[in-house]
């Protein structure tokens, strides 16, 4: 009889042990000191169907013959051919050589932004940059689709991005000292579920659970009543999208009016206060910033807006802001008037006072202390980079100024792009505009497990093990473990593991040695673990068990600060605990900004109309697409497995809406709907729900691209056809995916299934 093995195992959303039967996965058991294990846990098995696996290493057939002179818009039809590894590996390392020596090596766009699997040390970005740093150095980018806006404004006004980080206040203390929580955005168990490196234990239900308890009065703004569990019992506001920025500052200057705010807070701890007041007095521009003002801008009610910030003030009061917020159009904004309003309030460094701004399943929760796990990228021998939503603009425009943090640089002429552990055309935005940039670099490689949409458009596709394929490490500067990820199954097809690949290519290009230091993959964990161990042991006095130890039990407890309170003792004494600011305080007015004069980020904290809202809408079927998280999956990954395919209707993604546009606009519960604008268009299927607000449509992100013949139309529900391809900001340069508005139509014609169609556009271009 064969014996079932329990392999331990982990991904971004959670720890879990694999169950193997004979070689294959007969079940998954969640991490037994997980309180809320996350469902997708259940969609591992999908990594070892190979319906959408990559087998073997393949090549553009345009491009094999004619390489750096092929017909680039081949890229997505045209047929792949098979190539053996040693060939696979000669060709991209052939290409690195070219491209940095007759271009220079910041032509070599390696940027490779994703979240990949969760092990730390097969992880393919970071391998990637390693591997261009010894080969001579590469283009890279800054900040992330997450959050930019959010920390270029936190570094800049508070001296560090700790605040968004998962460094402001825990929710322990926010569970234990809160009166009045006001949520901007989410709360929810939803986003909760994954960490960037995964986490041993879901957390926030338990404190969501004790504030319900101890009867915290928590108001919800979002335009989606779901964003926190309705066990909770807040109230909610149902704001117009991208106008938090107004509300805070309504409130804000609701408390100036009334001459409550905390002037020795803002002397002691703040500059450029003056500046911000006198925004808020109306000083300035002569319109005065109060509850009336907000009212009309948020679409939400003036006397309890008014109340709100009385309660605010007599309360101890605690603001979190999502970072959704911050991916939108001006999104600098809602973060720093974030800042304002709670520095006006004057709680800031007291327990469960102030602001914190957060979303992934470690924010909020105790942070890791000790140095994390992290295979060393090495030394970078050129410095060249560009802020990472700016991808398209890079490519479109070789050598034009960009600006970013106050700096101005310039975009390089990028020949040649290597993706390994990301998929663009499920994050960028505006993904026809994303395609015609993708036809100008004359070389790209993409390494993933799957035929993703960016690999089906790849010159040259490397087949990366999945991480149940190989053995790895998890663990990040947000998670409460480590975790021996071990693997369960036999590498699928002629896929290799992420070390394996860039050991090859790293060989033809000399520096094989550099890369490897001579270990293999155990050598390699046995040497990140002990760096951390190490670490907690001399700086804390931490005792995590050695290497053998931990790897038979497969996981081993990571030191963490619980009950923190941020800026308690900057609170304290300011002159002791100085910010590295301009000012050493909270900046509230900028010098700097002031100095730049940029008309989309001023010099202190405003309400911006942003380039596409409700505000701004012209017909009655004109809606804002939230294009939030998806609840079954991470972002595109395990698209097909069974956590997600349970959210699908009708073939397709659910866009949700409020039953009142629905019955207006004649769509029928169950029923398919076109969304579009002038950027694109795509299908999905209309699911009436009370939870959001009128006005406002919501499709999720990760369905795989799939375009209905030549038509371009997008029959599988991937917002980011849709999506404005726009910084937030001068200052930011972030992405700004929840700024924007579509048009929602009932569908008469039939379209195929979005699944058995990519199957068959797959088939078409690589059979193996
Ligand atoms: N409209 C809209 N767009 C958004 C957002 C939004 O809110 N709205 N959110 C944005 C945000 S916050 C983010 S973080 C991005 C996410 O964007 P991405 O991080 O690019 O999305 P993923 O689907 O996680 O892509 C990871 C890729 O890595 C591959 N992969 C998995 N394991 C391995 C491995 O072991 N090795 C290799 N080589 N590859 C592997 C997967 O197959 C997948 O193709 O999307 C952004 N896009
Ligand atoms: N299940 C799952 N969890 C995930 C991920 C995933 O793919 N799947 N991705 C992870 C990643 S990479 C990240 S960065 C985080 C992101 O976490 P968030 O940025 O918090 O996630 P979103 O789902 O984009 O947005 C949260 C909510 O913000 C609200 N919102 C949107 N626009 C506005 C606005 O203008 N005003 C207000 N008040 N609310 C608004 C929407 O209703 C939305 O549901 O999630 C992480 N968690
Ligand atoms: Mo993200």
């Amino acid at each position: 009889m064969a014996t079932i093995r329990r392999v331990p195992h982990c991904s971004h959303w959670g720890a879990y042990s694999i169950l193997v039967e004979d070689g294959a996965i007969v079940g998954v058991e969640p991490f037994e000191q997980d309180p809320a294990p996350s469902s997708i846990i259940q969609s591992v098995k999908e990594w070892s169907a190979p319906e959408r696996r990559i087998l073997q290493p393949m090549v553009r057939e345009g491009w094999l013959r004619s390489r750096e002179g092929s017909d680039r818009t081949g890229r997505g039809s045209d047929r792949f051919v098979a190539v053996s590894w040693d060939e696979a590996a000669a060709l991209v390392a052939g290409e690195i050589r070219r491209v940095g020596e007759s271009f220079g090596p910041a032509s070599i766009f390696g940027g490779s932004y994703g979240w990949t699997s969760c092990g730390r040390f097969h992880h393919a970005p970071s391998l990637l940059k390693r591997m261009l740093n010894l080969a001579g150095g590469y283009t890279g980018h800054v900040d992330t689709y997450s959050i930019a806006a959010g920390p270029v404004i936190l570094r800049h006004t508070l001296g560090s991005d700790d605040a968004c980080g998962g460094k402001a206040n825990t929710l322990d203390t926010i569970a234990e000292h809160t009166e009045t929580l006001v949520v901007f955005g989410a709360l929810s168990p939803r986003t909760a579920q994954n960490e960037a490196g995964g986490l041993g234990t879901h957390t926030l239900e338990g404190h969501l659970r004790r504030l319900a308890e101890r009867g915290v009065r928590v108001v919800l703004v979002s335009p989606l009543r779901d964003d926190i569990p309705d066990w909770v019992g807040a109230e909610w506001w149902p704001i117009r999208p991208n106008t938090d920025a107004a509300l805070m500052i309504g409130l804000a200057g609701e408390i100036v009016k009334a001459g409550r705010h905390d002037r020795d807070f803002l002397e002691r701890c703040c500059s450029g206060s003056d500046r911000f007041l006198a925004y808020l007095t109306g000083t300035q521009d002569g319109t005065v910033k109060d509850a009336a003002w907000a009212a009309e801008i948020t679409g939400l009610d003036r006397q309890s807006i008014a109340d709100l910030a009385g309660q605010m003030l007599a309360t101890r009061s605690m603001i979190t802001v999502s970072w959704a917020l911050q991916r939108a159009h001006h999104g600098e904004q809602p973060f720093w008037a974030a800042l304002g309003l709670a520095a006006i309030i004057g709680q800031i460094g007291l327990p469960g006072g102030g602001v914190g701004y957060g979303s992934l399943g470690g924010v909020g929760a105790p942070f890791a202390m000790a140095k994390s796990p992290a295979v060393p990228q090495l030394k970078r021998p050129i410095d060249s980079f560009i802020p990472v939503a700016r991808i398209t603009d890079m490519l479109l425009q070789p050598g034009a100024a960009f600006t970013y943090q106050g700096e101005t640089r310039h975009y390089p002429d990028t020949r040649m792009v290597y993706w390994a552990g990301g998929n663009p055309y499920h994050h960028h935005q505006d993904l026809n505009r994303l395609a015609e940039a993708w036809t100008r670099p004359e070389t790209i490689v993409v390494q993933d497990p799957n035929w993703t949409a960016t690999a089906r458009r790849a010159d040259i596709v490397l087949p990366a093990t999945s991480s149940i394929e190989r053995n790895d490490i998890a663990g990040n500067r947000r998670s409460d473990f480590v975790f021996a990820m071990k693997q369960a199954i036999a590498p699928l097809g002629r896929s290799r593991s992420d070390f394996d690949i860039f050991s090859m290519i790293a060989g033809e290009l000399g520096v094989g040695d550099g890369f490897t230091e001579g270990r293999g993959e155990m050598d390699w964990l046995r040497v990140l673990y002990e760096d951390s161990r190490q670490d907690a042991a001399a700086r804390l006095g931490f005792e995590m068990p050695d290497f053998d130890a931990f790897w038979e039990a497969g996981h081993a407890r990571f030191p963490v600060k619980d009950n923190h309170t941020y800026l308690a003792a900057f609170r304290e004494d300011p002159a002791a605990h100085a910010l590295p600011t301009e000012s050493g305080r909270i900046v509230l007015g900028s010098d700097l900004l002031d100095r730049l004069g940029y008309a989309d980020c001023p010099a202190h904290p405003a309400w911006l109309e942003p380039y596409e809202w409700l505000g701004k809408a012209e017909a009655p079927n004109q809606f804002h697409l939230v294009s939030h998280q998806p609840a079954g999956r991470l972002h595109s990954q395990l698209e097909t497995g069974p956590a997600s395919r349970a959210l699908k209707r009708g073939g397709r993604e659910q866009a949700r809406l409020n039953p009142a546009d629905a019955d207006r606009l004649a769509i029928a519960d169950g029923s398919t709907i076109r969304l579009w604008n002038e950027r694109g268009a795509c299908l999905a299927t209309a699911t009436h729900a009370e939870t959001v607000r009128p006005g406002v449509v919501v499709l999720p992100t990760g369905a795989w691209l799939t375009p209905h013949g030549n038509s371009g139309l997008d029959i599988a529900g991937n917002p980011n056809i849709l999506t404005p391809d726009i910084p937030t900001s001068s200052f930011g340069q972030g992405c700004s995916a929840h700024t924007c508005l579509v048009y929602v139509e009932p569908y008469a014609a039939t379209a195929p299934d979005a699944f058995e169609a990519y199957a068959e556009g797959l088939a078409a271009q690589a059979a193996e």
